[in-house]
């Protein structure tokens, strides 16, 4: 039976070793408990660090606790502290997760922390492929494990691996400063599916794809090599329910009160109110920013003194990062300077816990606030939002939340602001003290229906769905795909019969693109390929290129040649005309092709005996593909009347006559001879007019795994070659 694998930096157990015994507990986290159904299921494992560095146990130990792990269905992958010192504290802490939430400044390069990454990524790679059986579902999570797609479909191809990256994409101007970018990218690439929480970062992502692979992106999915990659957003959610009902049994009159929420009650009163806010002491949450935040209202609203009071939680995270060192400091800092400066015999402005407190506790907290404040400068989602409205089951509260969590992209009720702003901030926070019942309850209910229907459990379906489904596109790409039998039956065909028409494309068929198109000469290896096939079948290059380069390229050569995509033909060493076209047009279209140069850098403009065409591979492609649009809209109306009409072809447009193109050519090579096997072979979009003109039993060949009408679909010119090879051998 197919199982679905989990991979996460830890495994969702907290393992320790009290007096010489190991102790296993799950753990409760987000992610733990989104994933609890999928890793149920069946056979399905979770694999991840166990917590306990490997040098510091005794291969007995070692053995006891993957044992014992095992029996929950979990894997370790052995780390070493030196391990976790420079690929979890180091790169993935130091480096990536700064660089991601856009704090530059913090982000440390370290080579040999990144050759860690390296190597950690290549030690869960091995455990994952020891567990992995044909026809297995890979899930890979988060920022510490970029590389493990790539890794582990390099050893298996056929696995269907999903990825989910739970911080932000950063914006390209971000991403492309980082010094392994592209490996970065590379290793991602390895997925079938991507997935982030919401579609700004799935377009940042796409935007580095486009720009530091330069690979071609199509809507949301990516053609790399031979397969189609796609990428989507996955908002997560929280485990409604747990939330809800934890809330209600709180409520409940016969439960005794914890401690906690006494204290907590004796502050709230008619005219007295608690804001709460819970974060990981991490400098991406906000914290001192919104210490000095509250301190500003209170000065601009001296008249909530000793009515509000900030409970403020923040949860030990990373002690050991000396940035996250520097916070607790500052954070120290602050809350003593404002409770000094505004506190009375009665009243502290900031309760301030630094410590994790266990669930009922947190339970006390968000059920007794009546403002939820939750302002990170930047962060992926931010479950802690959701969760306070999950727990308002009388319908009252108010969430204020920063526009840069995740979260804020979906809970457009809650009062919006930027964290930066200590005005908004204020403004904000006094709506919020202010809001009356009816609009709270209103602007709850609301966002309530949202996170109960889209919860953790349905986020984690909905992201195995769509992996599924990557399986169907991959295997109506199989049937296409010109290997295997498909290749055997090409090859049987050509051989079993004598009447053979060739029809071979040029550019992105028997040769890869150069930037510069003059450069794309035929080689030495090229020129025998095709004298052999010329032997033995009825051989025509067809192409968009004007008559004067073939003649120089090929005009010693006895092949067919169609260019210009089909103005002339040159058969037993001569040209002929096939169309009778006029070229006056060009003077009016050159000068608009020249003002999209001007402003496009990297293009250029080629000008052919009865076409012209811009070329923008070396363009930005995100300008480019602007660009393509704004000129596609102003060509569309001046070619209309006059028998022009405009090629898409491969990062070109071409302008030429109207009553040409290259499936015309096909029709009268074969109303002119009879054939018995006949094969076209191209690449863009001016190769399928041939592929549709083509009878229904020809091999119709696409080069690239783009849509096409093609039958077959091949990867590139070098596997072109090698097939054409096969057919003379
Ligand atoms: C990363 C991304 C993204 C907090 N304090 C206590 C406690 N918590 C629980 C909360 C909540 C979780 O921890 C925190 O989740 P967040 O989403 O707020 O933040 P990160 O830890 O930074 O998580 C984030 C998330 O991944 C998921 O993709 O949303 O953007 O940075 O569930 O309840 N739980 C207990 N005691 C505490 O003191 N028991």
């Amino acid at each position: 039976m197919n199982k679905t694998i989990i991979v996460s930096n830890r495994l969702p157990l907290q393992v320790s070793i009290q007096e010489n015994s190991l102790e296993i507990v799950p753990s409760v986290g987000g992610l733990a408990t989104g994933m609890k159904s999928v890793h149920a299921e069946g056979n399905g494992i979770w694999i991840g660090w166990s917590g306990l560095p490997e040098n510091e146990l005794s291969s007995e130990l070692s053995i006891e606790v993957q044992s014992k792990i095992k029996n929950e269905k979990c894997v370790s992958v052995p780390l070493t502290n030196q391990d976790i010192e420079e690929y979890y504290e180091g790169f993935s802490n130091r480096a990536l997760w700064p660089l991601f939430h856009y704090f530059t400044e913090y982000s440390n390069f370290e080579q040999n922390e990144w050759e860690a990454y390296k190597r950690v990524n290549e030690k869960f790679a091995e455990v994952v492929i020891d567990n992995l059986e044909d026809g297995d579902t890979v899930w890979v999570h988060d920022y510490q494990l970029l590389l493990l797609p790539q890794l582990i479909k390099d050893k298996k191809p056929n696995t269907t691996i999903g990825f989910f990256l739970h911080i932000p994409f950063p914006s390209y101007e971000i991403f492309r400063t980082f010094p392994w970018r592209e490996e970065i990218l590379t290793g991602m690439l390895g997925a079938d599916l991507l997935g982030f929480h919401t579609y700004d970062y799935e377009r940042h992502f796409l935007s580095s794809v486009k720009r530091i692979m330069r690979l071609d992106v199509q809507f949301n999915e990516i053609s790399y090599h031979d397969r189609m990659i796609k990428v989507d957003s996955f908002p997560m959610g929280i485990d409604y329910d747990k939330f809800y009902n934890a809330a209600l049994e709180h409520h409940n009159e016969s439960r005794d009160k914890s401690d906690l929420r006494k204290r907590l009650e004796e502050h709230i009163s008619e005219d007295k109110k608690l804001i709460l806010s819970i974060d990981r002491m991490d400098y991406t949450k906000g914290i001192p920013n919104r210490i000095k935040a509250f301190e500003y209202f209170l000065d601009n609203y001296p008249e909530y003194k000793e009515k509000v009071r900030l409970v403020m939680l923040a949860v030990p995270s990373r002690s050991n990062v000396p940035q996250y060192q520097k916070l607790k400091r500052e954070t120290d800092e602050l809350v003593g300077r404002i409770n000094g400066k505004f506190a009375t015999v009665s009243w502290t402005p900031i309760w301030y816990f630094y410590r994790s407190l266990p669930f009922n506790d947190l339970i006390d907290l968000y059920i007794s606030s009546d403002v939820a404040l939750i302002t990170p400068i930047r962060d992926g989602m931010n479950l802690v939002a959701k969760e306070y409205v999950a727990t308002r089951t009388n319908g009252d509260g108010v969430l204020v939340l920063s526009e840069m969590a995740g979260s804020s992209k979906e809970m457009n009720e809650a009062l919006l602001i930027n964290p930066n702003s200590y005005e908004d901030f204020a403004l904000n926070l006094k709506r919020a003290l202010t809001m009356p019942l009816d609009e709270q309850k209103t602007r709850i209910k609301f966002l309530q229906k949202r996170l109960k229907r889209y919860d953790v459990e349905k986020w984690a379906t909905e992201f195995l769905k769509s992996l599924e489904d990557t399986k169907n596109v991959k295997n109506q790409k199989v049937t296409k795909k010109l290997t295997g039998d498909y290749e055997k039956d090409y090859l049987t065909n050509f051989k079993d019969n004598n009447k053979r028409l060739l029809l071979l494309d040029y550019d992105g068929t028997l040769v890869g693109f150069k930037d510069n198109p003059q450069d794309a000469k035929p080689d030495e290896a090229l020129f025998n390929l095709l004298d052999e096939l010329q032997k033995k079948s009825t051989l025509v290059l067809i192409s968009g290129r004007d008559k004067d380069t073939f003649q120089r390229w090929f005009g010693h050569k006895p092949y067919n040649l169609v260019t210009d995509h089909g103005v002339w033909l040159y058969k037993n060493n001569e040209w002929k005309a096939l169309e009778r076209l006029k070229t006056d047009w060009m003077q009016n279209i050159r000068p608009i092709l020249e003002t999209f140069v001007d402003r496009t850098p990297g293009t250029f403009i080629e000008t052919k005996n009865y076409s012209l065409a811009w070329h923008y591979r070396k363009a930005d492609p995100e300008l480019a593909k602007i660009r393509t649009i704004e000129l596609n809209t102003v060509l569309t109306s001046m070619v209309a009347n006059n028998g022009l009409s405009i090629l898409k072809g491969n990062k070109v447009i071409e302008i030429k006559s109207s009553n040409v193109n290259k499936g015309r050519v096909v029709s009268r090579l074969l109303t002119q001879q009879d054939f018995n096997f006949v094969s076209v072979i191209g690449d863009d979009w001016t190769d399928e007019y041939m592929f549709e003109e083509a009878p229904e039993s020809a091999y119709t060949i696409k080069v690239g795994f783009t849509k096409t009408k093609a039958r077959y679909q091949i990867k590139n010119p070098e596997h072109v070659r090698e097939l054409l090879k096969k057919l003379i051998s």
